[in-house]
């Protein structure tokens, strides 16, 4: 074991959600470590999500698809490691369009999994779901569980995984692999659950709760994430994968009614929508490895649920332009409808 970072990392995904606070942290912590982020800067991709870093000699900021092998293969050549986080990420637009999908979260690992063959690196480090157990009705899923991905998102990263553990077996590549929870926190594009819901009671706009709002998903602060992989690159054996869960198990009903309390709005504003195809029930995963490894979360929930939402409170500047152009598009295909059928909660 290494119990230490590589001293230049390659980000993949870096100006996204977690990618960023995970560049932002490293670079932080650790003056030894340079840090270059490869970000195709899809419609999740936000440059802004790096602002803090932008001048730190430490780090450079390139445009490129991690399926582009030539683009790829000149980066892995002046690096240590990857850390993969690039990737389609919302399971509602796989399930409106998975071609995207595919090719970055399948694809694109096996370019980056090349790469770090070619060059010999000293670590990857793949950022993956808990997703990929598929539903989870009772217990809890260990490393060890088959692979159940039920819908177009959890099949690529599945499929992402898999590859993942071939360059292991067959090439010797000192691989990690991730498996977290349902991530929150400041810079999560407004589409996923929690800032789409904060966002819209901001606005009094009716926040569209799938089917009848009663299944669970283990919320995991980003911050809390972060340490995790920061603990399994230091410390992780190759070959490994490792589950990360906060340790919250809620109802979807449940955590929207703590972000309105947060907010002081109704629960009026709650609409029952139209469920999503094929939703997975239940998500939950047993930690006992990594937790082995000296890590645990170090934020309550409802600690960081406030945090989160004073966040979005104060960062207006930040998400306001996010939800225009392309966006307003997306959220009348996906709610339009939905929304005129949906029924309020009394
Ligand atoms: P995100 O959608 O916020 O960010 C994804 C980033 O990848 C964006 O910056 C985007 O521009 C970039 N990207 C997409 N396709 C690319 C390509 N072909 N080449 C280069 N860059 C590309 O996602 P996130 O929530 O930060 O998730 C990061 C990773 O963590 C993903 O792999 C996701 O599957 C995984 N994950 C997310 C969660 C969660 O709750 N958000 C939980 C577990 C695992
Ligand atoms: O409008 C909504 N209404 C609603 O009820 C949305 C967007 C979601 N939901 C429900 C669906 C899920 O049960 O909330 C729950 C969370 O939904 P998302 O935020 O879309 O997350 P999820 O589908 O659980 O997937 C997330 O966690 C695992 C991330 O998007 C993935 O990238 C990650 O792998």
């Amino acid at each position: 074991m290494s119990a230490r970072l590589p001293a230049r990392l390659l980000v993949t995904g870096g100006a996204g959600f977690i990618g960023s606070a995970f560049v932002r942290r490293v670079l932080d912590r650790h003056p030894d470590v340079s840090v270059t982020v490869l970000d195709k800067l899809t419609y999740a991709g936000n440059l802004a999500n790096l602002a803090e870093v932008e001048g730190d000699p430490r780090f450079t900021f390139v445009q490129g698809d991690i399926a582009d092998a030539e683009v790829v293969d000149g980066m892995a050549a002046d690096v240590d490691a990857i850390v993969n986080f690039a990737a389609e990420s919302h399971v509602d637009r796989s399930i409106e369009e998975p071609d995207a999908f595919i090719r970055t979260d399948v694809y694109g690992t096996f370019v980056l999994l090349e790469a770090a063959r070619r060059h010999g690196h000293e670590r990857y480090l793949q950022i993956s779901t808990d997703e990929v157990y598929g539903n989870v009705p009772t217990g809890s899923s260990t490393e060890a569980d088959p692979l159940h991905p039920r819908s177009p998102y959890s099949a690529s990263k599945s499929g992402g995984d898999l590859l993942v553990g071939a360059y292991f077996t067959t090439y010797g590549l000192p691989t990690l692999l991730t498996r977290a929870s349902n991530n929150f926190g400041p810079h999560q594009y407004p589409e996923k659950v929690v800032p789409l819901f904060i966002t819209n009671a901001i606005d009094d706009e009716p926040l569209p709760l799938y089917g009848d709002g009663l299944q669970v998903r283990d919320w995991l602060y980003v911050d809390d994430h972060c340490d995790a992989l920061e603990v399994v690159l230091e410390r992780g054996e190759p070959g490994m994968t490792y589950n990360v869960g906060g340790g919250n198990e809620i109802t979807n009903i449940d955590l929207t009614r703590r972000v309105l309390e947060l907010l002081g709005k109704p629960m009026t504003l709650v609409r029952r929508v139209e469920d999503r195809a094929g939703h997975d029930r239940r998500y939950s995963v047993d930690c006992s490895r990594l937790r082995a490894l000296g890590w645990e979360p170090a934020h309550s929930f409802e600690d960081a649920l406030r945090a989160t939402v004073d966040w979005y409170r104060d960062r207006e500047d930040w998400w306001r332009p996010l939800k225009s152009g392309e966006y307003r598009a997306y959220y009348a295909r996906q709610y339009g409808a939905r929304l005129e059928a949906g029924t309020t909660i009394t």
